[in-house]
């Protein structure tokens, strides 16, 4: 099945199990990247709409027919939302390419791996256990419960909008939370249509809530709400400022998970031609846009020259076009103000004094917001391009002569949410791996996911991990039980016990 880009659209939102438009009846466009021109239409919650979705996932947590399903039968229904995915590969597949730009290769691939998510979470909803502790008191026993937090506030950005979701919502609802979701204003339909499967595969109304609109509006209402016990959020750093306020009036828990200026080392024994394949997947996949972008190139000065242009001459052949077709390697931004964004970085690089190897400019397109791939080479690590996230298709380069050097600009960086190390030396691998300051540390590879494998940051990169095996305890509340085993009466009322 093909669907239809220029066909209009047009999608609710599902509050309390009812799928219904915003009070106000006010809509909002969402625009394809590939032509510029509305494709779709969602409502445009306000503060009123917000509310009743916090109160229908606080009403839905406190229900018996949520609280009284084991941990065993949540895992099921997860897994049940996993299968239905499998069945929708296709339809998710078409519905993120066109919504947001991403290569349909990209978003067969990420869909096709989505259920697995889903499945494993399932298997840890009924492994989450407390602990009896070892107290330094004879009388006394204490045991601990994982207990769910409440209603989570699930927000999400618009490079990846399912896979990003998948990794809050499978362990928040695993755990035993209910969710409130709130996709990009770029790119909500894909989370409009996992909210649907959610419902067939039977979990229970009020669960899994989802409301569209936009950042400061609906997400800002959302993200301050009283009831909201939990904030994940994946986006850019000056809106985690944001939400990070917001929390702080309900002191709402948060992870953040925030983007990058990942570093991909290139020694003088790797193997070269894996490097470069390695490092375009990096930086040209997605367009750049992707939160573990390897957007900074340290290269060893021996192979330096010879790198930069193999890397040069691979990232010309880059097939750009539409993210529709099947022979497509790179489509466009996602969205306008991102292209400007890339602009606004190239211009500034130019100025600098960084030196253009590739690109630099947008492709001769009939329509669209495409770049082409982009290298510069810059003179120092200080450089504003070195430093800051371009969110696009823009690698900057530099090279090192000792591991050291090596070493010390990869951490000199506000971010640290990957870093990529090509060598043949075993031992230099493990000992990048051990003192590159990031959250996922690539050798010999990069962008590799697994549901076993958690991501997250250092630094600026944000805090908290999603995916892996931890990812369901970030969603719990840890509580202390002590038992008094003494049959003799309490005594001093002022003394500590
Ligand atoms: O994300 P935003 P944007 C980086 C990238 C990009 C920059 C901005 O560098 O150029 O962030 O991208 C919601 N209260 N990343 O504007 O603004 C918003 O509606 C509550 C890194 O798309 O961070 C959307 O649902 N919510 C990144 C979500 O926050 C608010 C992925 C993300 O929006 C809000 C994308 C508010 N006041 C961009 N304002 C990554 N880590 O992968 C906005 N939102």
């Amino acid at each position: 099945m093909s669907l239809q880009p220029d066909a209009l659209r047009s999608f609710q939102m599902c509050i309390g199990g009812e799928w219904t438009d915003a009070l106000s009846g006010n809509t909002f466009d969402s625009l394809n990247p590939a032509t510029g021109q509305v494709w779709a239409q969602f409502p445009d919650a306000d503060e009123r709409d917000v509310n009743c979705a916090v109160d229908a996932a606080h009403t839905a947590f406190h229900s018996s027919e949520w609280r009284s399903l084991t941990p065993t039968a949540r895992g099921k229904l997860l897994r049940k939302l996993g299968d239905l995915i499998a069945e929708n590969t296709e339809t998710l597949a078409q519905l993120e390419s066109i919504d947001n730009g991403k290569l349909i290769r990209e978003t067969r691939g990420q869909v096709g791996y989505l259920p697995e998510f889903f499945y494993y979470t399932a298997g840890l909803a009924d492994k989450i256990e407390g602990e009896t502790l070892p107290l330094d008191k004879p009388d006394m026993m204490a045991y601990t419960i994982r207990e769910p937090i409440g209603v989570i506030a699930a927000i999400i950005p618009w490079n990846s909008p399912l896979y990003l979701t998948a990794i809050k919502v499978a362990p928040a609802l695993a755990a035993g939370n209910t969710v409130v979701l709130k996709p990009s204003e770029h790119a909500s339909a894909t989370l409009v249509e996992l909210v649907k499967l959610a419902e067939q595969a039977g979990i229970p109304k009020g669960v899994l809530n989802v409301v569209t609109g936009f950042g400061p509006s609906t997400g800002a209402a959302l993200t301050s709400h009283p009831l909201v016990r939990k904030i994940a959020f994946t986006g850019g750093a000056a809106t985690a400022r944001h939400v990070i306020r917001s929390s702080a009036e309900n002191f709402a828990r948060l992870s953040l998970e925030l983007g990058g200026k990942s570093p991909q080392i290139v020694f003088a024994d790797a193997d070269l031609e894996s490097a470069v394949n390695g490092i375009v997947a990096g930086i040209f996949a997605a367009s750049g846009q992707s939160c573990v972008a390897g957007s900074r190139l340290l290269i060893h000065k021996d192979v330096y020259e010879p790198f930069i242009t193999a890397l040069a001459e691979r990232a010309a052949r880059i097939k750009i076009g539409n993210p529709q077709a099947d022979d497509s390697e790179m489509g466009p931004m996602a969205t306008a103000a991102q292209l400007a964004v890339v602009e606004d970085f190239v211009a500034r690089a130019k100025a600098d004094g960084a030196r253009l190897r590739l690109g630099g400019k947008r492709p001769d397109m009939a329509q669209g917001w495409y770049y082409e791939p982009t290298i510069f080479e810059c003179n120092s690590n200080a450089d504003y391009l070195m430093q800051e996230e371009v969110f696009g298709p823009v690698a900057a380069v530099i090279p090192f002569e000792t591991e050291e050097e090596a070493l010390a600009m990869a951490n000199d960086s506000n971010y640290g949410l990957a870093a990529g190390i090509w060598t043949r030396d075993i031992a230099r691998a493990h000992r990048m791996a051990r003192d590159v300051h990031s959250g996922i540390i690539w050798v010999n590879t990069y962008r590799a996911v697994s549901a076993m494998a958690s991501i997250g940051g250092f630094k600026h990169s944000g805090y908290g991990r999603e995916s892996g095996i931890d990812s369901v305890l970030e969603y719990t509340e840890r509580k202390t039980v002590w038992i008094n085993l003494s049959s003799e009466p309490m005594a001093d009322p002022f003394v500590m016990r």
